[in-house]
């Protein structure tokens, strides 16, 4: 045990809807669990209207609130600026805080746009000549049982990567009278299920392969073009600007054909990000939905009576983070990726090495996000089958 206390990291956290109340926690979390080399402040927490900011940064254990994040960046006792808005804010603030000298973490997917993505980019790398680091909030990276499939792939023990196939589905959008949120906005959001969940498979596939997509073509569907503005009985309702639901095709530059499939429509799914590497001499699967587990098939171990894929429990002090929790066998939560970005994160920003991923990864996947989005746009990627004999 060291004797001097780490010294102190300053955050401001700017959002505190869904993303910013998990990021509360594990910012609370990640000292309390891990020997951090930086003691983590929650110094202000950002939001729009003074009460609710106000009111949030109460109940998430923020030390205080401001309504302005131009004038927070500004400050001299802020270290790192943490985006959990809408992702339309995402540029301007990442870019403002990284010139400021502010680390960065921001929520994915990082921008709305290539052109976004390309200058938070440029000022990531800037910043990082300056000591300044810049990462990507694609959390599932951090799950244990993705960490030990990413090992597995990487240290050979499936093979050459054949194909990868990856489903996101959840069903909150499944019933019409769901009502309107920033979510079904593309001016706020970009684009639906495909950046908001399909862009995690899109990470994912590059961080378990260690390759980038060399092309891709997609279709996107809305099944509830109008929803209700407000949740009150006889609400008006308003325009859905975004997708539904997503599939896509693509290929990775080592060659391996990768099937994408995203939904917020599909039905008793709630929150079942699935992914299925199959190698030379082995395959990996995994669904969140029973995240403490990564199914391995290996050939050799098969008799002719125990056959199939093998069910791994990613519960043990062995595995990537687990030492840091509960006794074996335990499991963890949803909750979990997040403090563990917050580990990550910091040792990063302590050791001055790249945090990953970085931004240049978050632009590879907004240029993926944008290919899938003008595919889906171009009728000439479709071949209709005739009907005639
Ligand atoms: C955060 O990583 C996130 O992608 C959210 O933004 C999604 O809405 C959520 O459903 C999955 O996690």
């Amino acid at each position: 045990m060291s004797t001097t206390s780490p010294s102190p990291l300053r955050v401001a956290l700017i959002g505190h809807a869904f993303m910013g109340r998990v990021h509360s926690h594990a910012w609370r979390t990640a000292p309390r669990f891990f020997e951090l080399p930086v003691a983590p402040e929650l110094t202000v927490l950002v939001g729009r209207d003074a009460e609710r900011s106000a009111a949030a940064a109460r109940q998430l254990g923020w030390a205080e609130s401001a309504t302005d994040w131009r004038q927070v960046i500004a400050r001299d006792d802020i270290d790192v600026v943490d985006i959990c808005t809408p992702g339309d804010s995402h540029a301007d603030i990442a870019e403002a805080a990284l010139r400021a000298g502010k680390h960065v973490l921001v929520e994915k997917p990082m921008a709305n746009t290539v052109a976004e993505a390309e200058r938070m980019a440029v000022a990531a790398r800037e910043a990082a000549g300056r000591g300044v680091r810049a990462m990507v909030g694609f959390t599932y990276r951090r799950t244990p049982a993705l960490q030990l499939a990413q090992k597995l792939i990487r240290t050979g023990r499936i093979g050459t990567v054949r194909q990868v196939r990856a489903q996101y589905l959840q069903d909150w959008l499944s019933d019409s009278t769901s009502p309107l949120t920033w979510r079904l906005d593309k001016n706020r959001a970009g684009s639906g299920a495909l950046g908001d969940i399909g862009a995690h498979l899109i990470d994912m596939t590059c961080f378990l392969t260690g390759e980038q997509f060399a092309g891709v073509s997609g279709a996107l569907q809305t099944f509830v073009p109008q929803r209700p503005v407000a949740e009150a009985p006889g609400s008006p309702l308003g325009p859905v600007t975004v997708d539904d639901a997503v599939q896509a095709m693509g290929t990775l530059t080592g060659g391996a054909p990768v099937v994408l499939e995203a939904s917020r429509a599909a039905w008793g799914r709630k929150n079942a990000l699935r992914i299925e590497v199959t190698g030379s001499t082995g395959a990996i699967a995994f669904d969140f939905e029973d995240m403490n587990v990564l199914q391995v098939f290996d050939p050799n171990a098969q008799t002719e009576e125990i056959t199939g894929f093998t069910r791994v429990q990613v519960t043990e002090p062995t595995h990537p983070y687990l030492n840091a929790w509960w006794p074996p066998g335990h499991g963890l939560g949803y909750e979990h990726g997040f403090t563990h970005q917050v580990v990550d994160f910091v040792e990063s920003i302590h050791s001055g090495t790249q945090p990953t991923p970085s931004f240049d990864d978050g632009l590879h996947v907004q240029r993926v996000l944008d290919a899938v989005q003008r595919s889906a746009a171009e009728a000439s990627r479709y071949t209709p089958i005739t009907t005639s004999s």
